[in-house]
């Protein structure tokens, strides 16, 4: 279970409990297991396998782009609601605003959700290519490649007018053609050989967009997002001459196709068994799983009311259980005559360290049936 700690030191800046987890702010949803995330900063430890990754990208970009990327790591986590949506772009009414999707500590302050809440400020600052890498934070769903607190690294690079005047091509292409070779280009960098596949998509700051996604473990996972950057982004800091591209890529998810590890919460491990087994500024090594412990099923069906959301639900299992649960999954849902709709849930109880022992998995369950009786409003059956 995570440690309840009273202050969190993000950047030199200690922030006590009481300013992140207001108990007295009926906006505030951010709970203690998040709250002692904030600090934690996996993407600057070096023998940590997110630090070996942000390490070898630097090495990418230092060597192809002449060190013209500034490099941004130590950006606070807690940013305002318009660095984090309305700077790019985002819609009032996008889901990801929603208390569902996001931590927020007022109505004001959130725990950004993307890396990209930086862009407009660094833009506005001068600056014209950089990096940002940092934790970010998002209510969602829980299984082997989700989790609530990730990395990410955004990328973003300006041209000017000279960049695709010679190219003899629209800016718009040229800017999505660089982009995708640069991606590209990461990928042979850190993986050599691997299956991959661009998918169109939509982003608010990106026209048009596109996600990368990589065959892993039989399945296709996508690890990054990005596109070329929407023209009131650039005009926001005086640069509507220009084009730019943008990406954010998942660090978890690329460590995991480039070390072969099976679940995100291996990253959280304190684990000498996971720990010793990376190296600073080793990209060639395969993870060594432990044994894999046996997983316990539990199953939970109740009638829902209208508010409930399995964002919540996945928080309530969570709450209870931190990183004894691998995987929550709807495995059945109806409606009866009278109009109430009834969901199971699956819920597989996993230790990536040891057995768990039945008594403790009965205990966490009849702790989860409380609980979701308690906060979410439904009907157990
Ligand atoms: C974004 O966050 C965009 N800001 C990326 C972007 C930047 C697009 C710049 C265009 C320009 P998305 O929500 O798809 O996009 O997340 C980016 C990546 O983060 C995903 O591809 C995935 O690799 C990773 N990711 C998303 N949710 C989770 C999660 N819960 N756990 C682990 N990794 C996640
Ligand atoms: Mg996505």
């Amino acid at each position: 279970r995570f440690p309840i700690v009273s202050a969190v030191d993000i950047g030199g800046v200690t922030i006590a409990r009481n300013e992140v987890v207001r108990d007295d702010d009926p906006t505030n949803n951010v709970p203690d297991s998040i709250f002692s995330k904030l600090g934690m900063q996996l993407h600057r430890r070096d023998k940590h396998p997110i630090g070996i990754l942000k390490n070898a990208i630097y090495d990418y970009f230092d060597s192809n782009y002449d060190k013209q990327f500034d490099k941004f790591e130590d950006l606070s986590p807690i940013v305002t609601t318009k660095q984090n949506f309305d700077d790019v772009l985002v819609p009032a009414d996008h889901v990801s605003r929603s208390l569902n999707d996001t931590y927020y500590v007022d109505s004001q302050t959130v725990l950004r959700c993307h890396t990209s809440a930086h862009q407009a400020e660094l833009l506005r600052e001068g600056r014209r290519r950089f990096l940002v890498t940092g934790d970010v934070y998002r209510r969602d769903s829980i299984d082997s490649t989700h989790y609530p607190v990730f990395h990410q690294m955004e990328g973003f690079c300006v041209f000017s007018p000279e960049h695709w005047k010679e190219s003899g091509k629209d800016s718009t292409l040229y800017a999505a053609e660089d982009l995708k070779k640069c991606l590209e280009g990461l990928a042979r960098h850190l993986f050599g050989g691997v299956e991959m596949r661009w998918v169109d998509t939509y982003f608010p700051f990106t026209e048009p967009s596109f996600e990368l996604e990589i065959y892993f473990k039989e399945d296709w996972l996508e690890v990054l997002g990005c596109g070329v950057t929407e023209q009131r982004i650039l005009k926001q800091s005086g640069l509507e001459n220009n084009v730019a591209w943008a990406f954010g890529l998942g660090l978890e998810r690329l460590a995991m196709v480039l070390f072969d590890i099976p679940d995100i919460r291996l990253f959280w491990s304190d684990d000498e068994r996971f720990t010793s087994q990376f190296k600073e500024g080793e990209l060639g090594v395969k993870f060594k799983p432990f044994s894999k412990y046996p997983p316990c099923y539990k199953d939970i069906s109740f009638w829902i009311s209208e508010s409930f959301t399995e964002n919540n639900f996945c928080e309530v299992v969570r709450g209870i259980a931190g990183d004894l649960v691998e995987e929550v999954k709807l495995i059945d849902s109806f409606t009866n005559k009278k109009g109430m709709t009834s969901h199971c849930y699956r819920i597989v109880f996993r230790s990536m360290e040891r057995s768990l022992t039945d008594e403790e998995v009965n205990d966490l369950q009849s702790k989860v049936r409380d609980e979701v009786q308690r906060k979410l409003n439904v009907e157990l059956r």
